[in-house]
């Protein structure tokens, strides 16, 4: 019976589960987030060994930021010092980082300086100690918003520093096109297999549910949930509801993080999204249904609406063989479940 080994970046704590049989479907570690577990997929067979790939239950696997849905909270205790005693005391072979100072439309615009500079300095210091502690791969988190604001649809790879980013976003996407350009400079300059992948919106079990500060999907869950307890006649949505928006559940992501960990090793970050997009407006009905709100939505226009599309071309990780597995109306029900044990009224 293998024993995976998984340090979680903020505890100090090895988490080491054991994995009784890689038989069935899909196989996560027990860590706290969804995105940060590591997915086994194939049914019949450990990913782990195909096709002689080097990760093997033996390494030392580093995921930061197991905290957050896509890796949070882990910043405060990225000083450079402390993240290279972390590398040179653990020596992990591989680095996956999703850690971040992640948030929705409204903490981005009204916190510009804490998203470029917290996640400057988290990437800087991870990517750079993953180098000197020579790290044999890393994976590098970026996110859809890198694209240009008007970028043509959907959004290939290539398109990348071709016009004006979205106003409110900036500032994240600047640090993260920093960190997409720095795992290119590493492979080009010293010869690191860094290698990048941009998740479009994400959601899932464990995600937050702050309405000024979280992002789409779980303040509707909230607010339509909230609004069904309280007999409320209306939910209050922000913008015009027009915007368009890719999702993908965190766990999906989680099984693309593992896939490319083993299979992908390019200079070229590649786009991991789920294959369609919906508007804001139908997202909310969809979520509204769901959660059983009978009431009605109303739209704040006073509220911005951020990019008016952003989908995702995946057909690069597609080609090679990875799809998305949960769909978008199970994806919802799963963190609507996951709201309800947290958050039970
Ligand atoms: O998810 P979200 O905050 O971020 O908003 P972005 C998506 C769309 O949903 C916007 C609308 O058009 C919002 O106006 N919306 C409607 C709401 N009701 C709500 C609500 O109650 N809360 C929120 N938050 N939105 C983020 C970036 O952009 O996407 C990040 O700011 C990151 O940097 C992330 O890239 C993936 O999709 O617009």
């Amino acid at each position: 019976m293998p024993i995976w080994q998984l340090r979680a970046a903020n505890s100090g704590q090895r988490a080491q589960t054991a994995v009784p049989n890689l038989t069935s479907d899909v196989r996560l570690l027990d860590c706290r987030s969804a995105v940060d577990k590591l997915a086994f997929l194939s049914p019949g067979s450990n990913p782990f060994t195909l096709g002689g790939m080097a990760m093997t239950p033996d390494s030392r696997i580093y995921v930061a930021g197991h905290r957050g849905m896509v890796g949070s909270a882990m910043w405060r205790q990225l000083e450079g010092q402390a993240v290279e005693k972390f590398y040179s005391s653990e020596s992990p072979e591989y680095v996956i980082v999703a850690a971040a100072k992640v948030g929705g439309i409204k903490a981005n615009d009204a916190r510009p300086a804490e998203f470029l500079f917290q996640n400057l300095q988290i990437q800087n210091n991870l990517i750079q100690g993953a180098y000197r502690a020579r790290v044999k791969k890393l994976l590098f988190l970026g996110s859809s918003c890198i694209y240009p604001k008007l970028a043509p649809q959907p959004l290939k790879e290539e398109y990348l520093l071709t016009g004006p980013l979205e106003e409110t976003n900036q500032w994240y996407a600047i640090a993260k096109i920093a960190g997409i350009k720095l795992c290119q400079a590493y492979r080009r300059q010293y010869g690191c297999d860094f290698i990048g992948a941009m998740p479009t919106n994400l959601y899932g079990p464990n995600d937050h549910y702050d309405l000024e500060t979280s992002h789409v999907l779980p303040a509707l869950i909230r607010k339509f949930h909230e609004a069904k307890v309280t007999g409320a006649p209306v939910a209050v949505c922000w913008g015009t509801g027009l915007p368009l928006r890719e999702f993908l559940y965190a766990d999906d992501l989680a099984r693309a993080c593992v896939f490319l960990m083993q299979y992908y090793s390019e200079q070229q970050f590649i786009n991991v999204g789920y294959g369609s997009d919906i508007t804001i407006q139908e997202l909310a009905e969809l979520v509204r249904r769901i959660v059983g709100f009978a009431g009605g939505i109303v739209w704040d226009k006073s509220r911005p609406d951020g990019t008016p599309r952003k989908w995702m071309d995946s057909s690069r990780l597609f080609a090679m063989g990875w799809k998305p597995q949960i769909d978008l109306e199970t994806g919802i029900r799963l963190a609507y479940e996951d709201f309800l044990k947290r958050f039970p009224s």
